[in-house]
């Protein structure tokens, strides 16, 4: 038997102490190799923007940008981590839409980059594998929204300690994107199989997405953005990939990835004096109103994110407003002022609001 594991009396296995350690520090090659490539090909992306890229290509990066943010914001991380508020189903397709446009196969890029130097070759090999990668394409599963709000409950519930995915307290780097290089902490497992996931598991747009992932995903994510601005507006197809999607993606992976490593550790805690997160203005604006993350952790059920919601710092409270105006967002949960006085006195510092943040800088 592996010594690393031992067998409970209901015949699960187990890591033992000592390699749960090990388990969880163990690096994910593949994993850095690819979000190396990723932020290669961004940066090379920026460059052609500069140089030889249309500007429509530009303008069509950052409107993917915020549309696929809004997928994140009101849809994964608002609606269906949080139940904040209801959606109908109209509202609810829309996200999912959005969401999938932002999700991402990272497993891609690696196994096409290895795929397409082995047909070069031209080899048998190479031919092999190249039916070995559509076969994984369409056969991986990983961060639908399903998976995504397991990991973001499983981040409020135990924040902070080492069944917190992204735990802030190993540091920048790892709560920012190290978490994704290595494997995950045994007490993530764990505690996440106590996560209540059923209301999610109902909900037949999430389902369909979770099904369908594998398809949609990449359509939605790399394809059609790469292929729209050559058809559309007579772009090549190095701008496209690069500007359009490498720039784009990595850009909104990076602004994500932002909310669980600066806003948990720079800016005001006005509401909470002994937790990390905290308000961050930087955050707030790059992320549609997700930096108010003090004020977030305390009341995770509003659906402002934040006390005041302020539009231009909550793009994601406005789209909610607007879709609450026609009639396709209700239920909408917030926190009544004195609630929040109430908490401000118990552990915050008073007087200070929304107004105590910081640029994070
Ligand atoms: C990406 C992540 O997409 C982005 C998420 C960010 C979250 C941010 C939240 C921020 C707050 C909200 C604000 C939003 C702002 C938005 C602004 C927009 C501009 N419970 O994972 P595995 C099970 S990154 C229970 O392989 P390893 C799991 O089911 C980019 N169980 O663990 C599985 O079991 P089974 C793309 C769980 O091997 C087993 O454990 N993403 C849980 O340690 C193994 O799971 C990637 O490239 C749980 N919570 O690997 C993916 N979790 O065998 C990268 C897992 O039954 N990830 N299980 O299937 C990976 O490659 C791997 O997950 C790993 C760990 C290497 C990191
Ligand atoms: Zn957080
Ligand atoms: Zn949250």
């Amino acid at each position: 038997m592996d010594e690393s594991k031992e067998i409970t009396d209901n015949g699960t296995t187990l890591l033992t102490q000592q390699n749960r350690k090990q388990h969880h520090q163990a690096i994910v090659w593949r994993n850095v190799m690819l979000f190396g490539y990723l932020h290669l090909a961004a940066v090379y992306g920026v460059v052609l923007m500069f140089t030889s890229a249309k500007i429509a290509t530009t303008i069509f990066a950052i409107l993917m940008y915020q549309v696929s943010s809004i997928g994140i914001t009101a849809g994964a991380h608002r609606l269906w981590s949080h139940r904040a508020y209801k959606a109908k189903w109209p509202l609810r397709v829309i996200l999912i839409i959005f969401n999938t446009i932002a999700f991402q196969f990272i497993k891609l890029y690696f196994m096409s980059v290895k795929v397409l130097v082995l047909n070069r070759l031209g080899t048998e090999y190479g031919i092999f594998k190249y039916k070995y990668v559509l076969l994984s394409i369409f056969s991986n599963r990983r961060n639908h929204v399903y998976e995504w709000a397991r990991d973001h409950r499983l981040h409020h519930k135990y924040s902070e300690t080492n069944a917190d995915p992204h735990n802030a307290n190993r540091g920048f780097f790892f709560s920012h994107v190290g978490w994704l290089l290595c494997r995950k902490h045994p007490d993530i497992m764990e505690k996440g199989r106590g996560i209540d996931m059923s209301d999610l598991l109902a909900d037949p747009i999430v389902s369909f997405q979770k099904k369908y992932y594998k398809l949609l995903m990449p359509l939605l994510c790399f394809i059609l953005p790469t292929i729209l601005p050559v058809y559309c507006w007579g772009e090549s197809w190095a701008n496209s990939w690069f500007v359009a999607t490498m720039f784009r993606y990595t850009f909104s992976l990076n602004v994500t990835w932002l909310v669980n490593s600066a806003a948990h550790m720079w800016g005001g805690r006005p509401y909470d004096r002994f937790i990390n997160p905290s308000e961050n203005i930087t955050v707030a604006l790059l992320a549609l109103g997700e930096g108010w993350h003090n004020y977030h952790h305390v009341f995770p059920w509003d659906y402002k994110a934040a006390e005041l919601g302020d539009y231009k710092l909550n793009m994601t409270t406005a789209f909610i407003d607007f879709f609450a105006k026609i009639g396709w967002a209700y239920d909408l949960k917030t926190v009544s002022a004195d609630t929040v006085r109430k908490r401000v006195e118990r552990t915050g510092i008073s007087g200070q609001g929304d107004a105590q943040t910081s640029w994070g800088w």
